[in-house]
């Protein structure tokens, strides 16, 4: 409503104060919301929906409107600084990149290119400049096997499966929201999260309406979530037993006869195999393990099967537990064998006007797992990259540098603490990022780029995975302050630096932009698009509701991969009952997310804190009577690897002996200069969660149904003690701007 009114008095200041509408889709999570910025004199004025976007038809969540937040924050770095000491000092671009440039080349050229390690966050996905870089063109400059990023603490599982199934890691895929029937979720939230894997603008408008056409919406959750709130029914699960629940499921599948593989478009192999699978766990077997009925799982399973169509959904509730790559591929499983795959109404799979699939056909790059492994605890590779769990002790043994772009893993990894201590350490870390936040705090050098409304925009990655066919050109709204770099400029400075071609790949570089690459992408693709023709559509273009392809992608279906077999032997022997957190007074430990959060960087955002403190622990009555725990109380969190303290909120919404803490906080460290998030700090699950707690079978970290112990605190320490890591540097001064 204050957005509101802003908007309408400036419209009331005549024609001299001319507002001008710039649109754009929102680059901040996966659904694609169109925004209508509307500006004066390069001043944003309001943030509103763009009602003539096809898509999001003016659905926004409030976390756009604190674009401007970011884009005006007087905390963002606008110019490449050096440490010195515990002080940042501004430096000009061309003093970082050659000091860089001559530290890289003599760490290579003493220790091997494994001593440069590299890493990238969240962000880069939502960047097209960036991914493009970062995910390809570096990795190849840098040749280094110290490579990390944030899927393994994400989707890493989702796109092993598709790789085995379906031959390659990019053909995922998507629930077709619009049609089906019923629609079965396990571990996501989407009405918090507005969907992952799943890019669809509006989500709590679409799952209105399918359930008022007649449609079901299920989820199985170990919280009573927003979206379990909006369902027809929710079950509570024991965080890390979807492999089981799955599991049950499908014995129920199998002996009833539930199966319809003759709507698949194209053959299956391996079911004998999965059949004789989940013949081991009736129903009976797996509810005790689940906390859900057996007579539940059997109707769940029958309802499933009997609906006209049906799609069941996992995500981060799924993949990051102990057996999360089964859980994922088992889900796919039930989708296939009910003959709801690549059909309306099922999971389908997009055409994208840049076509992932056939890029990475072309290229030779169906995706790589195992093809190396980690040093310490030799754990497999995926896509190039390590474990993110295994990121402090390989950095530790092997890397003397580090170069980090759009990653805070001090607070995004497993035991971000160890890895807090480990970057203090380093001989050089060159941080691309917008923030001194808790990671950066520790670099040698920040190099900050550009925030999105200040370069175009083409969503690489999540037209991809959208409900419908959709693309979207939109260019920039302000020109970059003199001087700042786009995200992919500075990746070309620093691939310049360290590789052989070095001026040849700058001149190269600047002529080919990403607005090219794009170009030539969306020529090459189905639809024939060109950047032009977008720049006609500002407010995106429909390209239709998705169409069976499957036959398009792959010749059959692996139903049965020999790895998920391998790895389900492993289920087998973990003895019934004696799962983690069973003992006496364990609590099992969940994630959760919260419409105003941005995974750990839009704290800065004074409109996005206010109100309520969102960093609280969840728990249920029946735990907190007999700790003698009430609301607004602040116990003490600890589990193998460290301790918090946080206040509760005793509430029936989870689970009883399951604990809820959002990650993304824990802001008030020494050297953060976030000063509107250090004033609302929080404190990190990630100090909680183990780099020790993997899933065996691919590396992804296990950040669900983690074993704590929840205490009342006797006597609090003032904050600043409490919060400040013995083994970090301090950061007495305020870096200078
Ligand atoms: N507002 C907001 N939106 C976001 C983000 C954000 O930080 N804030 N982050 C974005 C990113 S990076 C991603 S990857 C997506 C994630 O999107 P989602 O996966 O939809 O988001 P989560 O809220 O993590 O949902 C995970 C759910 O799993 C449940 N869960 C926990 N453990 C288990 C378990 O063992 N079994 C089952 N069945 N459920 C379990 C949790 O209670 C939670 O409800 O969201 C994106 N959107
Ligand atoms: N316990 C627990 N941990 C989790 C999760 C969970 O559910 N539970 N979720 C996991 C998931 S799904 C994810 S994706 C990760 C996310 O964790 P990360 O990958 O670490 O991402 P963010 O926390 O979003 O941090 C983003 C960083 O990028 C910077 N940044 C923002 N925009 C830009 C830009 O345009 N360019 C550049 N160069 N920098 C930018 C920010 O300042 C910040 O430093 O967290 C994971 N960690
Ligand atoms: S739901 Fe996501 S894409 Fe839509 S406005 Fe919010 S942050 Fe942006
Ligand atoms: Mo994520």
């Amino acid at each position: 409503r204050e957005l509101h009114a802003r908007v309408v008095s400036n419209r009331l200041r005549g024609p001299g104060a001319l507002t001008q509408v710039h649109y754009r889709a929102c680059n901040l999570c996966e659904a694609l919301c169109g925004l209508a910025i509307e500006h004066e004199h390069g001043k944003i004025v309001g943030i509103r929906g763009d009602k003539e976007d096809p898509f999001s038809r003016g659905h926004i969540c409030p976390k756009a409107v604190a674009l401007k937040d970011v884009y005006e924050d007087p905390d963002r770095l606008r110019h490449p600084v050096r440490r010195e000491g515990d002080r940042f000092v501004e430096v000009s671009w061309d003093e970082a990149f050659s000091d860089i440039g001559q530290r890289l080349r003599a760490i290579r050229r003493e220790h091997g290119n494994d001593a440069v390690a590299f890493a990238q966050g969240n962000p880069v996905l939502h960047n097209y400049g960036a991914s493009i870089y970062a995910q390809t063109l570096l990795p190849w400059a840098l040749r280094t096997r110290n490579r990390f990023s944030s899927a393994s603490v994400d989707n890493l599982p989702r796109m092993l499966v598709s790789r085995w199934m379906y031959g390659n890691q990019v053909i995922l895929p998507v629930p077709d929201l619009d049609r089906t029937a019923h629609f079965l979720i396990l571990g996501a939230n989407p009405m918090a999260s507005n969907g992952s894997v799943m890019t669809a603008p509006d989500l709590p408008k679409r799952l209105k309406a399918l359930r008022e056409r007649g449609g079901r919406l299920i989820v199985i959750d170990p919280r009573r979530t927003e979206t379990a709130d909006v369902a027809d029914a929710h079950h509570f699960i024991r965080p890390g037993t979807d492999v089981f629940f799955l599991l049950g499921f499908l014995h129920t599948l199998f002996t009833e006869e539930l199966l319809h593989l003759d709507r698949l478009p194209v053959p299956v192999e391996g079911l004998k195999e999965v059949r004789a699978l989940a013949l081991e766990y009736p129903p009976a077997r797996v509810a005790p393990l689940t906390g859900i009925a057996a007579g539940t799982i059997v109707k769940l399973a029958r309802d499933f099967s009997a609906a006209p169509s049906a799609v069941c959904y996992g995500r981060m509730g799924v993949s990051v537990q102990e057996f999360g790559l089964l859980a994922t591929w088992l889900i796919d499983v039930i989708n296939v064998v009910t003959g709801n795959l690549d059909r309306v109404g099922g999971p389908m799979f997009t055409s994208p006007a840049v076509d992932l699939v056939a890029i990475a056909r072309r290229t030779g790059q169906p995706g790589s797992f195992d093809s190396f492994r980690s040093t310490v605890r030799g754990l497999p590779e995926f896509n190039g990259e390590l474990p993110i769990a295994t990121m402090a002790e390989e950095l530790e043994a092997n890397a003397r540098a580090l170069i980090i772009t759009a990653h805070n893993p001090v607070l995004s990894a497993p035991n971000g603490r160890r890895l807090d201590g480990v970057l203090a350490k380093l001989e050089l870390m060159v941080a691309v990022d917008l923030y001194v936040n808790e990671t950066t705090r520790h670099a040698h050098y920040i190099l900050p780029s550009t925030t999105t409304l200040e370069h175009d925009h083409y969503d690489l990655a999540l037209h991809a995975v959208g409900i419908r066919n959709t693309a979207r050109w939109n260019g920039a709204l302000f020109d970059p302050p003199a001087g700042l770099l786009h995200d992919w400029e500075i990746f070309l400075r620093l691939i310049a630096e360290v590789s052989p071609l070095g001026k040849a790949a700058l001149a190269v570089g600047k002529r080919v932009t990403p607005r090219t690459i794009v170009d030539l992408l969306l020529r090459a693709g189905p639809t024939k698009l060109t950047v032009a023709k977008l720049e006609q559509s500002p407010h995106g273009v429909d390209l239709g509701p998705l169409e069976p392809r499957l036959k398009k992608l792959c010749r059959r279906i692996e139903l049965a991969p020999a790895q998920m077999l391998k790895a389900a032997a492993r289920v087998s022997l973990s003895p019934a009952g004696e799962r983690v957190g069973e003992r006496a007074n364990q609590l099992l430990l969940i994630g959760r997310r919260d419409l105003r959060s941005n995974n750990s960087w839009m704290h800065n955002s004074h409109r996005l804190v206010k109100g309520r403190p969102r960093c609280t622990l969840y728990m249920h009555p029946e735990d907190a009577a007999p700790r003698g725990l009430e609301s607004g109380q602040v116990v003490r969190v600890t589990s193998r690897v460290g301790s918090i303290e946080v206040p509760i909120e005793v509430t029936d919404s989870v689970m009883p002996g399951v604990v809820s803490l959002p990650h993304g906080w824990g802001h008030g460290r020494p050297g953060v200069r976030l000063s509107v998030a250090s004033a609302h700090a929080g404190v990190s699950m990630n100090d909680l969660t183990d780099e020790n707690a993997i899933d065996l079978s691919c590396g992804t970290a296990v950040l669900n149904g983690i074993a704590v112990e929840v205490r009342p605190l006797p006597d609090p320490l003032p904050l600043r003690e409490r919060e400040a890591p013995a083994s970090s540097t301090s950061f007495a001064a305020p870096p200078a701007r």
